[in-house]
């Protein structure tokens, strides 16, 4: 049997494995194996594994015989408020449950038919605005990355269906869930994947509470790198505390999006340069706004390629209250400001909005709120560029060196100078009193006494002698400060 190129590179894992064990004809078959896998064919699972060296790549059918299912119950860590093995119809909102608030983003919609919540998720490419004018190509759910948040209630039976409308096969894997193993969404240990136009059905009964995820389960560097990513709320049929007022959602993400490009590069493992809450980098971010004295709840997960994020809150203490495991019992909480959000987990973090203001709520890791362009220079603090700026302005008109007060201006140089394509500032925006130079994972808890709505009701105003300001000569003179 002759090789084709095609072949021959799909089969080079497996010729390092089992050049030495196998001739050149199985090679060239196991490598046909590999092929047919590629495309979720079941052809050739009766031969794979024939042959000694191809052990690994055997796939073997399910053995029975099939049980019944039963709800999972050996935990008690389980978040649940209610016995999975009891009925109840489907939760309603604002009766059963208070709506989650999504910033930049959206829940899902639902039907319900014979007493089962109805979803639909369609997998498929996604024009994604990341900030006023910088976008890229993305996948994701129903029009945006993350898609919407899927909301149930303790006790819902769910059924989602999935049609992917991408051009490569997909999975959802319900992260998190506690369901029957084949509904979990796995490419190839517990489903085939869905094929471009195909769309597969899971169900199952929601037998927790707390916040999930969802995302693709194949290929996961490329498909959850390109959006497909997706958070998930189970809320408690009989909440033991009182429901939150605000109940925010945030999806923790990051891309490496080049200056001039339109494509998050995937391949790369560290120096994303496009960090994102709900898939929007400051002054993307839509600020999360609360009435003085609400208890606030904020969900926050992360399904980063590489990095754990400690989301620190200003002006505030909070305590982290769940996990995408459970509850964390009362006794074992303890209060925090910065909560750390690794890769593939969820946080919740709750308290009382009593301190009225516009509080800054971030990525504490301070690459992570800077956005393209400022990674990777050279460190140029201090540097007197006159003369050099003059030289190099001969061959490169309105040449300037950046950076010799360090990074926090630059977006206001960049006001008057020529950016690259579909590229934005590294940091920041104009704020009310001189530019914020944050951008990346950064965001706005604004907390106000009164408030007609809860859109962005624009800056703060200090009260009476809450202002900082310059020191007076004679304030000075009187603390015996030397200036
Ligand atoms: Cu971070």
């Amino acid at each position: 049997m002759k090789l084709t190129r095609r072949q021959a590179l799909a089969g080079s894992g497996m010729a390092l494995a089992g050049a030495t064990l196998l001739g050149r004809d199985a090679l060239a078959q196991a490598s046909q194996h590999r092929d047919h896998d590629m495309r979720g064919s079941h052809a050739g699972q009766e031969t794979r594994g024939s042959h000694g060296g191809g052990q690994t790549l055997a796939a073997k059918q399910p053995t029975g015989p099939a049980g019944t299912y039963a709800h999972p119950r050996g935990n008690d860590w389980y978040a649940r408020t209610v016995d999975p093995d009891d009925s109840y119809p489907p939760g309603l909102p604002g009766k059963d449950y208070t709506p989650v608030v999504v910033p930049n983003g959206a829940t899902l919609p639902f039907r319900i038919v014979d007493g089962v919540k109805v979803f639909h998720l369609v997998a498929q490419d996604v024009l994604h605005e990341f900030a006023p004018g910088f976008k890229a190509q993305c996948w994701g759910y129903n029009g945006r990355t993350p898609g919407p948040v899927i909301e149930a209630v303790e006790g819902d039976r769910i059924r989602i269906y999935v049609t992917n409308k991408l051009q490569v096969p997909t999975v959802t894997h319900w992260h998190a869930v506690i369901l029957p193993c084949n509904m979990d969404g796995v490419s190839g240990l517990t489903q085939q994947p869905i094929k471009p136009g195909e769309t597969f059905r899971y169900e199952f009964k929601a037998v927790q509470h707390g916040t999930f995820m969802y995302h693709s389960h194949k290929d996961a560097m490329t498909q959850e790198g390109m959006g497909l990513v997706g958070m998930l709320v189970i809320h408690p049929r009989k909440p033991k505390r009182p429901r939150p007022d605000r109940d925010f959602s945030l999806m923790l993400h990051e891309w490496d999006i080049k200056p001039g490009t339109y494509r998050p590069d995937t391949s790369v493992s560290s120096g994303f340069n496009t960090l994102t809450l709900n898939a929007k980098v400051f002054p993307g971010t839509a600020p999360l706004v609360a009435k003085l004295g609400e208890r606030v709840r904020i969900r926050i997960g992360n399904l980063s390629a590489m990095d754990h994020h400690p989301i620190h809150l200003h002006g505030h203490a909070f305590r982290v209250t769940e996990t995408d495991g459970g509850e964390i019992p009362e006794a074992a909480q303890w209060p925090e400001t910065t909560v750390l959000v690794s890769v593939g987990q969820t946080r919740n973090i709750e308290f009382v909005a009593d301190n009225p203001g516009d509080w800054a709520m971030h990525c504490h890791m301070t690459h992570h709120t800077m956005n393209q362009m400022g990674h990777g220079l050279p460190n140029m603090v201090g540097v007197k560029p006159g003369r050099l700026d003059r030289k190099v302005a001969n061959l490169l008109p309105g040449y300037m060196t950046m950076g010799t007060d360090g990074m926090g201006e630059m977006g206001l140089h960049a006001q008057h100078m020529d950016m690259p394509e579909n590229s934005i500032p590294m940091v920041g925006a104009p704020g009310p009193y001189s530019y914020i130079g944050m951008g990346g994972m950064f965001t706005i808890l604004k907390v106000r006494e009164t408030l007609a709505s809860y859109d962005d009701p624009g800056w703060y105003v200090p009260p009476e002698g809450t202002m900082v300001r310059p020191a007076t000569a004679a304030e000075l003179q009187r603390d015996g400060i030397e200036a």
